[in-house]
């Protein structure tokens, strides 16, 4: 597992490169999953499977940006990741991040082992989530990243990154939405994933919903690449990760791009989702 949390080191230092110097524009190609690719989401997942593959631990590597996995006579850990997620916000320069969920025999919720993010933001982070929730900063000087604290959730938050089409939220989601900032929520929504979840992680709290919607019903976001791997990480670190009804992690995935509707955060916010959705 160490050797895969250092290889990802390396790839968290060959992407932030990369988004500093290379053409940020728009590809005539969709990847497996429909999106529009930028010429970075390439780039980053080149990096990635570069990396991965060269690690002897790992087995097999399954990327958002393909149909299938690439697999090794060798190894133990099969890595599902987003190379570069949220890449659409780099032309406006937002910070985005890379997602590793490491797994054992499948990727299902239960498979899932340990879990990496790195944020590409006005400084470069890693989370590391193993027994414990690990912080780390890059020192751009020495090019190594440096432990920072571990991170622990508080049982209640202040903000509230509320996801998804407005235009399409069930009613009773609007109205779990509209009392807690009657409450005193303060927004804190970039659009990217990575950044929005690790701000509520260092605020010690808070919740991050992108529901199921009426266009949507089964949400936007991936259950291999993004929500395992989140959904490791606020457990570890004291909080929680629910579709609306039970603990993400026990999910199982029904394709390699299967995706749900997403909760994360505290206690207290977490109670309130499952209290709106319970019988619904
Ligand atoms: P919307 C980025 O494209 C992403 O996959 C996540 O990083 C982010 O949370 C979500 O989509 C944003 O989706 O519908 O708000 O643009």
């Amino acid at each position: 597992m160490t050797e895969i949390i250092e290889s990802i080191k390396k790839i968290a230092l060959e992407i932030s490169e990369a988004i500093k110097t290379k053409d940020t524009g728009k590809m005539d190609t969709q990847n497996a999953c429909g999106d529009v690719q930028v010429k970075l989401d390439v780039i980053s997942d080149e990096i990635v499977e570069k990396y991965l593959l060269a690690t002897s631990s790992v087995k097999e590597i399954m990327s958002e940006e393909k149909e299938a996995p690439v697999k090794k006579n060798e190894g133990k850990y099969l890595v599902a990741y987003d190379p570069l997620d949220g890449s659409s916000l780099i032309d406006v320069d937002l910070s985005v991040g890379s997602i590793f969920g490491i797994y054992e025999n499948g990727y299902n919720g239960e498979d899932i082992k340990a879990a990496a993010y790195v944020v590409y933001g006005p400084r470069v982070e890693m989370v590391v989530a193993r027994d414990v929730v690990e912080l780390f900063r890059l020192n751009e000087k020495t090019k190594e990243f440096e432990f920072v604290k571990e991170i622990k959730l508080d049982k209640k938050g202040k903000i509230l990154g509320p996801g998804g089409t407005q235009k399409y939220w069930y009613p009773y989601h609007k109205e779990m939405i509209d009392s807690l900032f009657k409450e005193g929520y303060r927004l804190r929504y970039s659009g990217g994933m990575v950044p929005d979840l690790h701000q509520i992680l260092l605020k010690s709290g808070g919740l991050f919903a992108y529901p199921g919607t009426e266009d949507k019903p089964k949400g936007k976001l991936r259950k291999l690449f993004e929500v395992f791997p989140f959904a490791f990480v606020y457990k570890k670190a004291g909080g929680f990760g629910v579709d609306g009804y039970n603990d993400l992690l026990t999910l199982k995935a029904e394709h390699y791009h299967d995706t749900t509707p997403c909760f994360f955060g505290s206690e207290y916010e977490i109670n309130r989702v499952l209290e709106t959705y319970k019988g619904r």
